[in-house]
């Protein structure tokens, strides 16, 4: 035993020790985010990155419409960089960056060498400062000043351009990048889908209930599961999308009923792949806004407890939106081992939000869930977001051990850094783990 393992494993006695113990580990532990919208440079213009792309994210867009008197049209006539500067000049020198997605810019740029004490608030000082840098150099720098070790991104088969990226056996060229299979449009659209798929090349017909549609539907998943290396399939719901887990016989099922179990749920069992649901959105309440013109709702989590009952063997990543489903499901979560709550999302993913989420969720469920992931749109983005979450996991952490420290448990630095490993990156893994083993409790082998 060398010496830092001995010290590793002495145990800790005093507060400010403790502190300083988990300010370091939740600082310095790698991260997978398991849930982005980030994407390999395979994927060119799907990747976002730099100060014009940080400036038009969506949460900043809904933001500087409420002090602008432009029109929305107005507005999205403006190309890349005129937007960032209209969102630059109002939302950043007319008034104070105080939002968290505002603040987060901030962060961001100063983290990354840019201190807005030496370029102060002349964005072309920031533009002309990242020009020189390749993607390929962000990306490394980025994910070095985050400590990200992986990323999940969001893959949709529906889209023609990541299609392209995909046959051509590009996507998967970057380690760090991993795929999640995104399927709203089939099952929320599925007029639309079927539509898709027949182009693709897949004979379905417009009933989605005809067997053979629906395993068409399964080859579908398969092929682009198996093509992108998928680590799990993903949804997100409205708050009152309607999953019949308690239909009676006579009453015809909804699309969403009939392709979640006739072909999502088959497909991610037979691949032995998680089932992730984002539940609790309602799109376009403002379709002036664009991608920024949607709204969280409360959720009927009936839904999920359905699918958590009819399904024992699969794994379930989920997460909601309304601030008011979030104590259910963590009792609900306690309920069911195959149910995995990861992250703070959207409009959660805030400092209090996520402060107030993640003490109740450590308090009911201990280590046994994932405390977040980034949604990032904008690959800096990982820097401000994965460091405003880190601080804030610290704070809770050291309030929790300290109750322990206090009645006599005395805690070592491997300790909590095994806890943290579960919590960034390790419960993720284990959920995809489980997936497969339970794959081959089914299948036998
Ligand atoms: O958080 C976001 O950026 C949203 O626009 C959504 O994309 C959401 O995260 C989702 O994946 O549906
Ligand atoms: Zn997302």
């Amino acid at each position: 035993m060398n010496v830092h393992q001995a010290h590793v494993n002495e145990q800790i006695t005093t507060f400010s020790e403790l502190e300083k113990v988990i300010r370091q580990v939740t600082t310095e532990t790698r991260v997978i985010d398991m849930h982005t919208h980030l994407y390999a440079e395979a994927f060119n213009e799907h990747l976002l990155w730099g100060i014009d792309e940080l400036l038009q994210y969506h949460y900043l867009t809904a933001e500087f419409f409420r002090h602008t008197d432009m029109t929305y049209d107005e507005y999205w006539m403006l190309d890349n960089a005129s937007r960032a500067e209209a969102v630059w000049q109002t939302l950043f020198v007319d008034r104070s960056p105080l939002s968290e997605a505002a603040s987060g810019v901030i962060t961001a740029l100063n983290r990354l060498g840019l201190s807005p004490t030496q370029y102060g608030r002349d964005l072309n000082a920031y533009r002309a400062a990242l020009a020189a840098k390749s993607t390929s150099q962000q990306i490394d720098d980025v994910l070095e000043v985050a400590k990200i070790e992986r990323i999940v991104m969001t893959n949709d088969p529906f889209d023609a351009k990541e299609r392209e990226v995909w046959q051509a056996s590009r996507g998967k060229s970057d380690a760090r990048f991993d795929a999640a299979l995104r399927i709203d449009k089939l099952l929320l659209d599925w007029p639309a889908a079927a539509q898709d798929l027949r182009v693709q090349g897949y004979l379905v017909e417009d009933d989605a209930s005809a067997p053979s549609t629906l395993q068409e539907v399964r080859r579908f998943l398969k092929d682009w599961a198996l093509r992108m290396d998928a680590l799990y399939l993903m949804v997100s719901l409205p708050g009152d999308a309607g999953y019949e887990h308690n239909k009676a016989a006579s009453v015809t099922s909804s699309s969403l009923t009939i392709l979640l179990d006739g072909a999502v749920v088959p497909v991610c069992l037979e691949l032995g792949l998680p089932l992730a649901l984002m539940i609790g959105v309602r799109r376009q309440v403002n379709p002036l806004l664009r991608l920024a013109g949607d709204m969280s709702m409360r959720s009927d989590l009936s839904l999920l407890e359905g699918i958590a009952k009819r399904y024992t063997n699969l794994e379930l990543l989920i997460t909601v939106l309304a601030r008011e489903n979030q104590h259910e499901l963590t009792v609900l979560s306690r309920k069911f081992r195959n149910i995995t709550l990861f992250g703070c999302w959207w409009f959660l993913h805030t400092e209090s939000m996520i402060r107030e989420l993640t003490a109740f969720r450590v308090e009911l469920l201990g280590t046994s869930f994932i405390p977040q992931h980034s949604d990032c749109r904008v690959l800096e983005q990982l820097i401000n977001k994965w460091d405003h979450s880190r601080g804030i996991i610290a704070d809770i952490l050291i309030s929790k051990y300290n109750r322990l420290l206090k009645d006599g448990w005395g805690i070592t630095e491997e300790e909590i850094r095994r806890d943290v490993e579960a919590y960034f990156g390790g419960n993720f893994q284990r959920v995809l783990d489980k997936a497969k083993q339970n794959r081959q409790l089914i299948q036998g082998t």
